[in-house]
C-alpha cells in the first residue's frame, strides 16, 4: 500500500501517461546523458516556478520506508504551494531531472545497495561513463553538489533541501569539506536549507563559504536584528548570520540580482527549523558528540562519514532525529516554492 499511495500522490493526474521515453524532452543540445522531464521543461519554458530535490537524503539519509513517503511528500508541497517539483537523481547512468514516480521508488528502494551511489561533482563522470555508456545497471542519489550541477544545467534557479555539508571538525587537518562548499562557489543555484548539522564546525564553514565567494543569508522569521546561521535540529549555532532576510520577496530579489548580473556562484539560504520542531541543544550535541567519536574511532572517512553520523544519530535519539528532520525539509521545501513563486514575478 506504502507504494501504491506513494504512487498516487508524486504525480497528479493533470500529466497524461505515456511510455516514460515519450516523456522526456532533450536538453538544449540533445544529451543522452541528461534527460529532463517535459512538465519541468515546460514550466521554465512559461516561466512557472520549478523547485530542485535532491536524492541522496533519501539513499543514504531517510530509512525506509519513511523515505518513500517523505519523497512523496515533498512533491506534494511543491505543488500545493505552486510550484512544480524537479527530483534529481540518476538512473542506470541517465541523470533525471524531474522522475516519474516508479523512477523515484526504484531509486529509493535500491538505497543500501553497492549499486547506488552517493553522487557529487567528481563522481558524474564516472556514473554517465560506467552506466550511461557502458551499461552497468548503477543508480545515484545526488548530493547537494550533484543536484546544483544538474538544476543548474536544467536551468533550475532554486533547490530546497535539507541539511548543508560543511567543514567537517578537525577539518584543518583532515582536509574533510565537503563539495557541497565549493560547488556553490561555482554553480549558480540558490539552496534553501537549514543551515549543517553541529558534527560540522560551523564558524569555519561559514569562513569557507566566504572565500568561496557565496551569500549566505537567514530568514529572520519577525526577529529583530542579527539573527545565527542555523544548526539543522536547532534554530541557534552561536554563529551570527552573514546576512538576514526579511521575506520571500526580498529572497528573490536577491536571486534575480545574483543571477541577472551575472555573479556566477551560489546563494544559500537558511530558513531556521520551526520552533516546534526544534531539538534541545543538549539532548542533541551528546548524541552527535557520540556519533562523531564513534565514526573517529572506527576511521569512517570520505563520503561514507556523513551517512554513517547521520545513521548513529537517527539510532542514538531513538528516531526523534527523523520527526525533527521532516519537519524542518518540509518547511524548507514550503519555504523555496514561495520563493520560486516570487522570483517568477521578477522574471516577467
Ligand atoms: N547533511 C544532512 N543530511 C544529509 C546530507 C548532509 O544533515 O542528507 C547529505 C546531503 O546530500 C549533502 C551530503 O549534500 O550529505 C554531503 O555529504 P558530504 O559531507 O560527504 O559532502
Ligand atoms: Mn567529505
Amino acid at each position: 500500500w506504502q507504494r501504491a499511495s506513494a504512487l498516487h500522490t508524486l504525480r497528479g493526474n493533470s500529466t497524461p501517461r505515456t511510455k516514460p521515453s515519450h516523456r522526456y524532452l532533450s536538453t538544449r543540445t540533445p544529451n543522452k546523458l541528461l534527460s529532463i522531464h517535459e512538465e519541468v521543461t515546460h514550466a521554465l519554458q512559461t516561466n512557472k516556478p520549478v523547485v530542485a530535490l535532491e536524492t541522496t537524503i533519501y539513499t543514504h539519509g531517510f530509512p525506509y520506508p519513511e523515505n518513500i513517503a517523505l519523497a512523496s511528500h515533498l512533491e506534494s508541497l511543491v505543488r500545493v504551494h505552486g510550484g512544480v517539483p524537479a527530483t534529481i537523481g540518476i538512473l542506470d547512468g541517465i541523470a533525471r531531472v524531474g522522475l516519474e514516480p516508479e523512477e523515484l521508488i526504484r531509486l529509493i528502494s535500491t538505497a543500501g545497495s553497492k549499486d547506488t551511489w552517493k553522487i557529487s561533482r567528481r563522481d558524474l563522470g564516472f556514473i554517465g561513463g560506467l552506466g550511461g555508456i557502458r551499461g552497468q545497471k548503477i543508480n545515484g542519489g545526488t548530493t547537494i553538489s550533484g543536484t546544483m550541477i544538474l538544476a543548474h544545467l536544467a536551468g533550475i534557479k532554486i533547490f530546497a533541501t535539507g541539511g548543508l555539508g560543511g567543514v567537517h571538525r578537525g577539518g584543518e587537518n583532515s582536509m574533510d569539506v565537503s563539495a557541497d562548499l565549493t560547488e556553490l562557489g561555482r554553480t549558480p543555484v540558490c539552496v534553501v536549507s537549514s543551515g549543517c548539522k553541529s558534527f560540522l564546525d560551523i564558524p569555519r564553514t561559514l569562513e569557507y563559504l566566504e572565500t568561496q565567494g557565496v551569500g549566505v543569508g537567514t530568514f529572520a522569521d519577525g526577529r529583530e536584528g542579527a539573527v545565527d546561521f542555523p544548526a539543522f535540529f536547532s534554530r541557534d549555532s552561536g554563529v551570527r548570520s552573514p546576512q538576514t532576510i526579511q521575506s520571500e520577496a526580498d529572497a528573490a530579489a536577491i536571486v534575480h540580482a545574483q543571477f541577472s548580473l551575472p555573479v556566477h556562484s551560489g546563494l544559500l539560504f537558511a530558513n531556521p527549523v520551526p520552533v516546534e520542531a526544534a531539538m534541545k541543544r543538549e539532548e542533541i550535541d551528546g548524541i552527535i558528540a557520540t556519533a562523531v567519536r564513534e565514526a573517529d574511532e572506527m576511521g569512517i572517512t570520505g563520503s561514507k562519514n556523513t551517512p554513517y553520523v547521520l545513521k548513529r544519530i537517527r539510532e542514538l535519539s531513538n528516531g526523534a532525529s527523523v520527526t525533527a528532520n521532516k519537519a524542518l525539509i518540509e518547511a524548507n521545501v514550503i519555504r523555496g516554492t514561495k520563493v520560486a513563486v516570487e522570483l517568477c514575478k521578477l522574471q516577467r
